[in-house]
């Protein structure tokens, strides 16, 4: 059977032009449940109107997903990085996902707890994401927490990139600023005037290796990849009006195959970082406060008002910036409400199987089925 399986599976797939893509063993072991007879292995490298441009490293051709698929409610539909099952120019199924990385959609937020109330995926099956921040108005430690909180909760590996290096004197002070928040985070200074950085950057993008860029528009992510590229692939653009709001330079997620041999996907600017999910993202963004904590009198101190504790103390002997407090507090929140919600929502799946449950024993004892 097996074999069956492996032969079949060697006509519909070119193991080593899948490896360029980003195909490992990991995906060989998911497909192990699926029967992959008819069809044909590739990965949605855009999602335009609908469409899905996909490519099995040979050709690329633009798919339409079966209705199945853009019915299923949540994470069945298909996404920029999924590899997938096609059948022509249908995309008939996706294969399990290592990953995701996904954001509460922009607008869907309420405005008491501040979480989104829809997800918005961003990319499936990455292995770096790189958290890029200009060095001009777009810095803000403050942001750059939030983005380390969420690609912390989808357990990716996060490289923070801070471009427009060229624009000061010494941006290796902002470096600094950043390591002291980034625990363990590589922070990687570029810049499009001279290269710098881009040998590090590099080292992410060897062979099968999937990156997707994530930041505000007019960070300079397109223009990083064209750094890395060598060449003027993606679109750039000027920040458009002086609040930062203008219109975005690249409106679609692309993944762009690199000279480095790994991929690298291009995303339109973020405008605020909603949460949709909790994870460990806090305790990976905030190691310093949760270390802290443990020192605090009381084992479920909330750090407000409690003696002993001594993350206070730490801000009190400013140790700990207050603002980095307040930013940890405040994401603890909306973590907070997100896992209730998750507990809530659990709870009244549970309730209504009882009901339909106890509906059934006394349909049972009146004699009916
Ligand atoms: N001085 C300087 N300017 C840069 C650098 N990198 C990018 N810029 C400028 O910043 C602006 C925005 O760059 P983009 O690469 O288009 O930004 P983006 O992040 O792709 O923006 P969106 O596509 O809208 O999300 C452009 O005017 C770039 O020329 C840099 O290293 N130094
Ligand atoms: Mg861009
Ligand atoms: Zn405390």
């Amino acid at each position: 059977m097996t074999n069956h399986i492996e032969l079949q599976s060697k006509k519909f797939f070119d193991p080593t032009r899948l490896g360029e893509l980003g195909w490992n063993t990991y995906f060989d072991l998911q497909l192990a449940d699926i029967d992959v007879a008819n069809s044909h292995i590739a990965r949605i490298i855009s999602i335009q109107r609908g469409q899905f441009l996909v490519t099995d490293g040979h050709n690329e051709q633009l798919c339409s997903a079966a209705g199945r698929l853009l019915h299923t409610k949540d994470r069945d539909y298909p996404i920029t990085g999924d590899w997938v099952l096609i059948e022509g120019t249908i995309i008939t199924g996706v294969i399990p996902r290592k990953n995701i990385l996904s954001r509460g959609e922009a607008g869907s937020r309420s405005n008491r707890t501040r979480t989104a109330k829809r997800e918005q995926p961003i990319a499936a099956n990455l292995d770096t994401v790189f958290i890029v921040c200009g060095l001009d108005r777009d810095f803000n430690i403050r942001r750059l927490e939030r983005y380390l909180t969420l690609v912390h909760n989808y357990g990716l590996p996060p490289v923070v990139v801070l471009t427009k290096a060229d624009l000061h004197e010494n941006p290796e002070s902002f470096q600094q600023d950043v390591e002291s928040i980034a625990f363990g985070v590589s922070v990687v200074l570029t810049s499009m005037e001279d290269g710098r950085g881009k040998a590090e950057l590099e080292s992410y993008l060897e062979y099968g290796q999937t990156v997707a860029m994530i930041g505000s528009s007019g960070a300079g992510k397109s223009t990083l990849a064209n750094m890395l590229h060598g060449s003027d692939i993606q679109a750039t653009g000027a920040v458009s009006d002086s609040v930062g709001k203008g219109r975005h330079t690249t409106t679609v997620r692309e993944i762009i195959r690199m000279p480095q041999g790994g991929l690298l996907m291009d995303n339109p600017g973020i405008r605020e970082i909603a949460f949709h999910e909790e994870g460990s993202g806090i305790e990976n963004t905030f190691a310093d406060i949760e270390e802290l904590a443990t020192m605090c009198r009381f084992a479920n101190c909330s750090h407000q008002q409690e003696p002993d504790c001594a993350v206070l103390h730490a801000v009190k002997t400013s140790k700990l910036p207050h603002e980095r407090l307040a930013s940890f507090r405040k994401m603890q929140s909306e973590m907070d409400y997100l896992s209730t919600r998750r507990t809530k929502s659990a709870d009244r799946v549970e309730k209504e199987r009882w009901r339909g449950v106890s509906q059934r024993i006394k349909n049972m004892k009146k004699g009916k089925n």
